[in-house]
């Protein structure tokens, strides 16, 4: 993966406390693919290739020779590019930067470059520079701008890696060739014409050397000393962290990171790709950056001209509109202490306040939250004008809010709790007594089995991850320390992998045990395994064990508990 992605290095906020406040404080951006693959939107010759479009070139996908893909720059005149309307949605979405592709893989600069003519001005009949257009409509909307930059994959100059190995005379090329000649020539270019910008964001260092990386950076300190450079620069050499693609971590991490993820699947423009987040999908996945300790930066692919497809924009603005009723739970807002998200929502801070985004409205008239040490002052319901005081009780170190039965948003209802002093957390995963708990395999303590993450593309592309206990040994043990409230029977289930039949173990430590056989499926499902009995309120460690079946295969993903009724 560190191929792919750059090693994960931590990087600490206060390295960088001169640089990097809209990606510290503003904790949401727009990340934007476009070049000449958005002209084919995934369809060579009328056959439709799925996958991450700004990849078609590639082999594995229509697998487009270099002169060919020249060819795109003839036709490509993107007259419905309205970079006002672009810098506009963003705003309207909350969103505080934008970072656009000025040179993906493939090669063609979407700005004008002096280095290389394979550039949006000098190879099109549109023969403009639309970043000069975007960067000021940014600015003149408070926004800040950024250019995407592929530094070590070029897959049409000579020397650039995955790209021709000759040059045009057919002389053996190198990637020092493709470096003197393009790519440092460019990133003084995207660093020195379009203003003040906010971050350089590189991408797949791969096996680039060290030296060449520096000069990079180099070159972006010298000429854009308040920009931040993205961790995938590689060799440890950039500001921050960035986590797999399309990732939205489980647990905090520590330092100054970000996820990027995309508006529907693909990162450009895929005509097919129609299986777009829904506003509250996109609020989960911010609220869960922001309350992991993170910032989360979210694409849209617009099309060959230039026009952005309307379900992205209508999904950005519709969260968007959440986001300025309540900006506080996004904005300079910190981790949260539980360190995971609850089975309701989802928790972040600012200073002594909590805020608790329900996603989940809990039909019981009760929210439960579990393990909070800090006395309470206040709690209310945010609604505008219309917020309202929240009743709360405390048991067994579990703190109940009263709510109304109808949740009063329709995407996401906030809770603001102010606390007496800092907060302070017991973290332990809480059995919710009213909705389901799912408590992933991440977050369980393994013995005599294997615990790591797993990566696949769903398609060309397209990462899926999951963090699972495999490899399973005669007496392994995956344990999931949980915290109950209400004693009595909860129906417990496992979400696994595996093929054929499998019997699973679960026990309340000290307590019951169960066993039962299942099914599996190689996609990861949820199998009930039965009831188990917590007898009283308290802390419990639930231990998970795999009994029959083949242990190469057998995947636990998460285990899960339901009220029994
Ligand atoms: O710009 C977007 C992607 O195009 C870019 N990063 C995001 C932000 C990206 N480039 N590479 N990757 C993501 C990882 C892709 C890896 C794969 Fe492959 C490409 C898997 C299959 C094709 C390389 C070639 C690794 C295996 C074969």
């Amino acid at each position: 993966m560190n191929e792919m992605w750059g090693e994960s290095t931590v990087k600490l906020r206060a390295e960088n406390a001169a640089r990097g406040q809209l990606f510290d404080e503003g904790n949401y951006a727009m990340f934007i693919h476009w070049g000449l693959y958005s002209q084919l939107g995934n369809k060579v010759d009328g056959k439709t290739y799925y996958g991450i479009g700004e990849w078609i070139m590639n082999p594995r996908m229509a697998g487009i020779p270099v002169e060919e893909y020249k060819n795109l720059a003839k036709t490509f005149n993107p007259k419905k590019f309205d970079a006002k309307a672009i810098a506009k949605l963003a705003k309207d979405a909350g969103m505080k930067y934008i970072i656009i592709t000025s040179k993906h893989h493939e090669g063609f600069a979407m700005y004008h470059s002096k280095a290389c003519d394979f550039n949006v001005v000098d190879a099109t009949p549109w023969a403009k520079d639309p970043m000069h257009e975007l960067a000021e409509a940014c600015r003149a909307e408070g926004l800040g701008f950024g250019f995407y930059y592929s530094h070590n994959q070029d897959w049409t100059f000579p020397g650039g890696n995955r790209g021709p190995t000759t040059d045009e005379k057919g002389n053996p090329a190198t990637f020092d060739d493709y470096f003197v000649k393009k790519c440092l020539p460019q990133v003084e270019e995207i660093t020195s014409n379009y203003g003040p910008i906010e971050i350089v964001w590189f991408d797949t260092p791969g096996n680039m050397p060290k030296k060449y990386v520096q000069q990079l950076v180099d070159v972006v300190r010298k000429n854009q000393p308040n920009a931040l450079v993205s961790g995938r620069a590689g060799h440890g050499l950039g500001d921050y962290q960035s986590l797999g693609d399309m990732e939205v971590p489980h647990k905090n991490v520590d330092g100054m990171w970000e996820s990027v993820d995309t508006t529907n699947d693909s990162w450009a423009y895929a005509w097919y790709d129609e299986y777009w987040k829904t506003p509250k999908e996109i609020l989960r996945r911010l609220i869960a950056c922001v309350g992991r300790g993170g910032t989360y930066m979210l694409n849209i692919g617009p099309r060959g001209d230039g026009s952005v497809p309307e379900r992205a924009a209508r999904s950005l603005e519709e969260s968007g509109a959440w986001i300025r009723r309540y900006p506080q739970v996004v904005y300079a807002a910190d981790a949260s202490p539980w360190e995971h998200a609850l089975p309701w929502g989802d928790v972040t801070v600012k200073g002594n306040r909590l805020y608790l985004s329900v996603f989940e409205w809990p039909a019981g008239g009760k929210l439960y939250l579990p393990g909070l040490k800090t006395k309470i002052a206040s709690a209310k319901l945010l609604l505008g004008e219309k917020s309202s005081a929240v009743p709360y009780e405390s048991a067994h170190g579990w703190t109940i809010l009263g709510l109304p039965p109808v949740a009063p948003e329709k995407l996401v209802s906030v809770i603001e709790i102010e606390l007496a002093g800092e907060p302070e957390v017991d973290p332990t995963f809480g059995v919710d007594p009213d909705i389901g708990t799912e408590i992933l395999a991440d977050f369980a303590s393994v013995a005599g089995a294997e615990l790591s993450q797993k990566r696949w593309m769903e398609k060309f592309g397209e990462w899926k991850s999951v963090h699972h206990v495999h490899d399973w040994t005669a007496d392994a043990k995956a344990t999931f320390e949980v915290s109950v409230l209400e004693p009595g029977d909860y129906v417990v289930s496992l979400t696994y992998a595996g093929e054929g039949r499998l019997v699973w173990g679960v026990d309340v430590v000290g307590g019951e045990h169960i066993q039962n056989q299942q099914n599996s499926s190689h996609n990861y499902q949820e199998f009930p395994i039965g009831w188990i009995n917590f007898p009283e309120p308290g802390t419990y460690a639930v231990a998970v064990s795999f009994l029959e079946g083949d242990p190469a295969l057998a995947s636990l993903k998460s285990i899960h508990f339901a009220p029994a009724r």
